[in-house]
């Protein structure tokens, strides 16, 4: 009996390390602004993913000492199908800022995070 479950184990280990190698979850790899920085207004979010992204099927939202700031429609760069690109279509007030985004990959997967960065 032992040897049967140690032999189920490693037939099914490698099967699940592979099945988890093949998901391809959208995870923010960097953004501009950075997490954390202080910046002069900017006019646009971009944020960098580890996977294509769906952009009809993803989002993008920002709220600061304003409430949510006014963004355009979400795009992809034309040349990098991982980036995202969301217009800010009025100015933005010096203060706090959190940017929160839920992105949906080929797989049809979602993944949602956030991140703070400051206007000065
Ligand atoms: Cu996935």
């Amino acid at each position: 009996m032992k040897t049967r479950l140690t032999l189920l184990a490693a037939v099914t280990a490698p099967l699940l390390f592979a099945a988890f190698g093949a998901n391809a979850h959208a995870r923010l790899i960097k953004s501009d602004p950075k997490a954390g920085a202080t910046v002069a207004a900017p006019k646009q979010l971009r944020l960098w993913f580890s996977e294509t992204i769906v952009p009809g099927k993803s989002s993008v939202s920002l709220a600061g000492p304003g409430g949510a700031a006014a963004l355009g429609k979400l795009a992809v760069d034309p040349k990098n199908p991982r980036v995202v690109v969301a217009p800010i279509t009025s100015p933005l007030k010096p203060g706090a800022y959190k940017a929160t985004w839920s992105m949906t990959t080929a797989d049809t997967h979602t993944m949602g995070g956030g991140f703070g960065f400051k206007v000065k």
